[in-house]
């Protein structure tokens, strides 16, 4: 049965009721702002966890990020993901998008509801582009908005989590609508 919210260890050692979002960057997006900026943009990896960590903590939300250019180690964090009880999953599974049966799989059998974000508009590159192994499990997509994407995605995920959200200063009000 889903819980309702997370409970882990926290670093004293008290359990901690707190939803924790992972963030996944699949192969070589550990590149990001040294190469190809036309189709990917200019902000690193690095740049785009920290925003998205800041918003998270803003909000009380735990969030992880995780890369790796290895398939298994992408599908080994997922199965993790699912023991470790998170809540939401935002992920750009990069090139393995369109080949990865595998994490595909990962990602049905963790049933973690996650959206799957592209930094560049797959749809306008080449073709092959044009499938994913995930779109049809993913709660929604997102493609084109460079690193905005990903923050645009963590907004839905908050929302989809019923946290309440703090305002894009640095009070914490209640959304009311
Ligand atoms: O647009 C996206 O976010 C992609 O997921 C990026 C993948 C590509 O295979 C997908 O079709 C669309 C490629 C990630 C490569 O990242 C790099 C970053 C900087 C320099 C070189 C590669």
């Amino acid at each position: 049965m889903p819980k309702a919210t997370s409970t882990r260890k926290g670093s004293k050692g008290s359990e901690e009721l707190r939803k924790s979002i992972l963030v996944l960057h699949g192969p070589n997006l550990n590149l990001l702002g040294s190469r190809e900026p036309q189709h990917y943009g200019l902000a690193t990896m690095e740049d785009i966890n920290q925003a998205l960590k800041t918003r998270g903590e803003a909000c009380g939300v735990s969030v992880d990020a995780f890369q790796s250019n290895h398939e298994g180690q992408l599908i080994d964090r997922i199965q993790q993901a699912k023991r470790e009880g998170v809540d939401f999953i935002l992920i750009n599974p990069a090139g393995y998008t369109h080949t990865s049966v595998s994490l595909r799989d990962a990602m049905a059998a963790t049933g973690i509801p996650f959206v799957e974000i592209h930094l560049s508009n797959v749809y306008n590159r080449e073709p092959f582009r044009r499938h994913s192994y995930f779109s049809d499990l993913a709660l929604g997509v997102i493609a084109g908005l460079g690193a905005q994407g990903y923050e645009l995605a963590l907004e839905f995920a908050l929302r989809h989590l019923h946290i309440k959200v703090a305002s894009h200063g640095s009070q914490k009000t209640e959304k009311t609508h």
